[in-house]
């Protein structure tokens, strides 16, 4: 019986990509898709699978017997922080395409500081031809990432290849080859020896307002970059904007990337997007593949079924 319960769907993707994506998908089981106009008022009850992206609050009133919920992302946040949020597994999208674009923002926002991309694109857009002296290598530098889960792990070794000197900071120690790492009792440690912060981290209680002032003022100045320079692709929570505004204005960092914000979309009055040493891009670092996440949806129903233990389930006391 319970193999045919229903999955209901709260996702923010195109209709193309969703139409495309569900063409084939759960072919014994009905689907609700809450964002078809069609579909919006149906009865939730008997759904036992959701599947949620910046859900409607109210969900969790409609559907009352779900038996597993997941994340259109591999942030969970957005669905821990929801009431009536029932007492079952969460489990989170972990994928190879999102790891692999996760690794090429990193990878491609660590390599335009290092070669100063945005002095030559100053120069390039007043036609100034001039090579800047100052180049130093990626072995020079030390990029530090925040996070060595899925994401952070992967983009730390890619950086790795790129010649980079990476160390890394999580909770708990981790051991990754060719890399010092530091658990979170040792952060000052980690900081002093960072040119390039790379934040991929959860959005916690612990992790929230993490990159603050005090923390831009612990990484390594006068480094091979002259300043450091602060990445965030994890979740704009954990980074104090303000502070992150004023840290540039005053020379405590050299530059900045950011992919998430405090509030998003980012508002149009804030001074970052007028800096030109910082990167902006919309919370676009890494998008779900949503294909890709609905056949990872799949495989863990089948698995759930079939009595076997689901992966990627969230700790909901560590709060990712
Ligand atoms: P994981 O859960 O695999 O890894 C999280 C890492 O953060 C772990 O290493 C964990 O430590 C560490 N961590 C968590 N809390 C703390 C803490 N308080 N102190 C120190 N370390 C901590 O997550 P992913 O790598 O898959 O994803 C990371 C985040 O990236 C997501 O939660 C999401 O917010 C964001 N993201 C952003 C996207 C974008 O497009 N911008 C796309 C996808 C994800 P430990 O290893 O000890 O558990
Ligand atoms: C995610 C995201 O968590 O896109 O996957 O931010």
């Amino acid at each position: 019986m319970s193999a045919k319960r229903p999955v209901v769907i709260d996702l923010k993707f195109s209709r193309v990509a969703m139409d495309e994506a569900l063409k084939d998908a759960f072919p014994d089981r009905e689907v609700i898709d809450l964002a078809r106009p069609d579909h919006a008022g149906r009865d939730l009850g008997s759904a036992a699978y959701a599947l949620l992206w910046k859900p409607d609050p109210a969900l969790f009133k409609r559907a009352t017997a779900l038996e597993v919920l997941f994340s259109g992302g591999a942030g969970v946040d957005h669905i821990l922080a929801l009431p009536d949020l029932p007492d079952r597994p969460i489990v989170r999208f972990v994928d190879r395409s999102l790891t692999d674009r996760m690794s090429e923002w990193v990878v491609m926002n660590c390599l335009y500081h290092l070669r100063q991309m945005a002095a030559y694109q100053k120069q390039q857009r007043e036609k100034i031809w001039h090579e800047i002296p100052l180049q130093p290598e990626a072995r020079d530098v030390t990029v530090g990432v925040m996070g060595l889960g899925v994401l952070g792990e992967d983009a730390a070794r890619k950086l790795k290849v790129m010649g980079f000197n990476v160390i890394g900071w999580s909770r708990r120690k981790k051991t990754l080859e060719g890399m010092e790492t530091f658990d979170e009792d040792h952060m000052d440690d980690f900081l002093a020896r960072t040119d390039i912060l790379v934040g991929l981290l959860p959005l916690t209680s612990e992790t929230r307002g993490l990159y603050d002032s005090s923390l831009f003022a612990r990484l390594r100045q006068g480094g091979p970059l002259g300043k450091p320079v602060f990445l965030n692709a994890g979740r704009g929570g954990s980074q104090v904007e303000a502070d992150v505004i004023i840290a540039l204005q005053k020379g405590v960092l050299g530059a900045a990337s950011l992919d998430v914000f405090e509030k998003e979309p980012l508002a149009a009055d804030s001074p970052l997007w007028a800096m030109e040493n910082v990167v902006i891009t919309p919370h676009a670092a890494a998008a779900s593949d949503v294909s890709a996440l609905i056949r990872h949806v799949e495989a863990q129903i089948h698995r759930f079924e079939a009595g076997e233990p689901l992966e990627h389930v969230v700790d909901r006391w560590a709060g990712y």
